[in-house]
């Protein structure tokens, strides 16, 4: 029984840890922290009774616990991760890696001095079937090379507090994972374009956005970016090939006819739509603990994302094409 320890207790948190004691087999949570004590204590409760601390690095360093997940804001992930890197234990950790580039070349370096590959991050999408087979079709080489990819993520709506960079870091930093693992390829440069912006959004927001990426191979990707849609969670990909095209089957809900109507239902709520994803993920890192290894996305997948997602907030602020300048993969990594 692998015992867990869960750094942030917020509505996240609570989905993983009850997630891990209800639906995942082989571990448990053990421990949690958060800096509001009153949070933490609830989320103890889901989990029948856990340990509780305010302050993460107690957490941490406490002997019962084997393994962390982390899923307090990304601002605070860094000295978390390194803790955790010091005291050897293997982590789980939600996006973003870290905040800033240099916070993620900072843990990876750490990482890679510890030689053991403690870190995965949280790119659900990656254990989705759908996404799986995608990426599985590509590789047999049958549709020939990808050409283009077109993607949109739109959400029904966002708080007031979602401004223009966050379409970057909270939203297509999925895509970011995303495509570049689908079609195994790294990013060369990056572009934005701002369209009018819907009547629904702020002065500290442009929606939609159409984000355009380039990989180093030539493959043009499309996200469109649209945060108010007011319609639903909607989430669709395509991959454009030389002998053929891959698009994934969304919304996936039945097509119901009734009153002469044929009509689908789009879900609004992102944990719905990737509950089987986030229960793949954990039950992935919980077994791979047993094998000492990382098989989701690592510490270098989330460097590259925090590189690629600093060139597009700098390009939705100058209008231009930017490159995506990285150091290079360390053989740690490869
Ligand atoms: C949220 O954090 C997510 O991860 C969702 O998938 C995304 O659609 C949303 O925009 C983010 O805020």
């Amino acid at each position: 029984m692998l015992k867990v320890g869960v750094i942030g207790c917020g509505g996240m948190g609570r989905d993983h840890i009850k997630r891990i004691t209800e639906r995942t087999q082989g571990a448990q949570v053990v421990a949690v922290s958060d800096v509001f004590e009153e949070g933490a204590k609830k989320a103890a409760q889901i989990a029948g009774g856990a340990k509780v601390y305010t302050d993460s690095k107690a957490l941490i360093e406490d002997p019962e616990v084997e393994a962390v997940l982390i899923v307090s804001p990304g601002f605070a992930h860094c000295d978390d991760l390194l803790a955790a890197v010091r005291a050897g234990k293997r982590v789980f950790c939600e996006k973003p890696l870290c905040t800033t580039a240099d916070d993620c070349r900072k843990v990876m370096e750490a990482e890679a001095a510890s030689g053991k590959h403690l870190i995965q991050l949280g790119f659900m999408r990656r254990y989705h079937k759908g996404y799986i087979q995608i990426k599985e079709e590509i590789a047999t080489g049958a549709y020939g090379e990808p050409l283009m990819m077109h993607c949109t993520h739109r959400n029904p709506e966002v708080g007031t507090n979602y401004d223009t960079p966050m379409a970057v870091h909270d939203t297509v930093i999925h895509e970011i994972d995303l495509c570049h693992w689908l079609v195994n390829d790294d990013y060369e440069s990056v572009q934005v374009i701002l369209p009018k912006t819907t009547k629904y959004s702020h002065s500290k927001l442009k929606d939609p956005q159409i984000m355009l990426l380039r990989t180093r191979s030539g493959i043009c990707i499309d996200v469109e970016c649209f945060v108010n849609c007011k319609f639903g969670y909607d989430i669709n990909c395509e991959v454009v090939c030389e002998d053929g095209s891959l698009k994934m089957g969304t919304p996936m809900a039945p097509s119901i006819r009734k009153n002469a109507k044929a009509s689908t239902e789009i879900t609004t709520d992102c944990f719905v739509l990737f509950k089987d994803a986030y229960d793949a993920e954990i039950q992935n890192w919980v077994d791979c603990a047993e094998k000492g290894v990382i098989e989701g996305p690592n510490t270098w997948d989330g460097y590259l994302a925090a590189v690629t997602a600093d060139a597009l907030v700098k390009a939705q602020e100058t209008g231009k094409i930017e490159k995506v300048v990285t150091v290079e993969k360390p053989a740690f990594y490869q």
